[in-house]
């Protein structure tokens, strides 16, 4: 049995898992608090120099009592402050996934994303295939430093996101909130997927690799300190498919109660039950032009 177990042990060495490109050193600056308001609940929790991030563990998301795993964070906040010295912006590095939660299954490497060999194809490519939808964006995090921004190329704060999404309406929406964080000193942003019935209905992954939930839609939700009143927000539910056409994120605003009521998330825990009435309301891009 011992001779069993021993070579067993061998076998498992001896099985090479892929070689992940590493993170750039991460050094946290404690003048960003990138969970200010407070999100939960917290699962597999991640703190980069840029971004918190809660990823899916083996709790069961659904409620239909069976463990599940998801592949992609629940949610991500970071805390974005006005431009400092503008600068030039590193080059994309590889995407990297966190080594041990591969291991165990929990988080996918870039095989997921791979969408069955279409990158062979010349058919799928450009708008119409999924890619890597960063949560917290590389040139938001590239405010901090160079490093901070090689680390927004996780799979632990991707999702999988239709390439005219990611470039057309998300993105202007993280330009947007870049103008904000200048305009207002700085600003605190939570984001994550939505699945509408609880249950993903499309997942990306061959047989051999891990499954990754692709969202309904995903949420973004803004927050700001205001002189007059204690906080402003607003929240942002955007469907993943879209018409191409559709650029404009304040079509898409609803209410923080709405995406608390989607996602099972709780937000501003950190304001207690004060915070209730602020959650009801839908707010208004209005009310974020900055001060004259
Ligand atoms: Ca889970
Ligand atoms: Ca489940």
């Amino acid at each position: 049995m011992k001779l069993t177990l021993g070579f067993c042990f061998l076998i498992c060495l001896c099985r090479p898992l892929p070689l992940f490109p590493q993170y750039a050193p991460i050094v946290l600056d404690d003048s960003y608090e990138h969970d200010k308001w407070g999100t939960e609940p917290r699962d597999l929790m991640f703190f980069f120099a840029a971004y918190t991030v809660s990823f899916d563990g083996r709790d069961d998301n659904n409620g239909d009592g069976n463990s599940d795993l998801w592949g992609i964070p629940e949610w991500v906040s970071y805390e974005i402050k006005a431009l400092g010295e503008d600068h030039s912006l590193g080059n994309r590095p590889r995407w990297m996934t966190d080594p041990e939660l591969y291991a165990a299954g929990i988080a996918p490497g870039d095989e997921s994303y791979g969408v069955s060999g279409t990158s062979r194809l010349g058919e799928v490519k450009t708008d119409y295939r999924f890619v890597r939808g960063h949560l917290c964006p590389k040139d938001t995090a590239e405010r901090i430093s160079r490093d901070a921004a090689y680390n927004t190329h996780t799979l632990l704060n991707a999702v999988p996101q239709l390439q005219w999404q990611n470039n057309g309406i998300w993105k202007n929406l993280e330009a947007l909130c870049n103008g904000w964080a200048n305009s207002w000193g700085r600003i605190w942003v939570i984001c994550g997927p939505v699945f509408f019935n609880k249950t993903p209905s499309l997942w990306l992954g061959q047989d051999d690799e891990m499954r990754v939930a692709v969202p309904d839609a995903l949420f973004k939700i803004v927050i700001r300190e205001d002189p007059a009143d204690a906080l402003k927000t607003l929240a942002f539910l955007i469907p993943n498919i879209l018409p191409k056409e559709n650029r404009n994120p304040a079509d898409f605003l609803t209410s923080l109660a709405r995406i608390e009521d989607l996602t099972g998330l709780v937000f501003l825990t950190a304001l207690g039950s004060q915070g209730a009435a602020l959650k009801q309301l839908k707010g208004r891009i209005e009310d974020w032009q900055p001060l004259r």
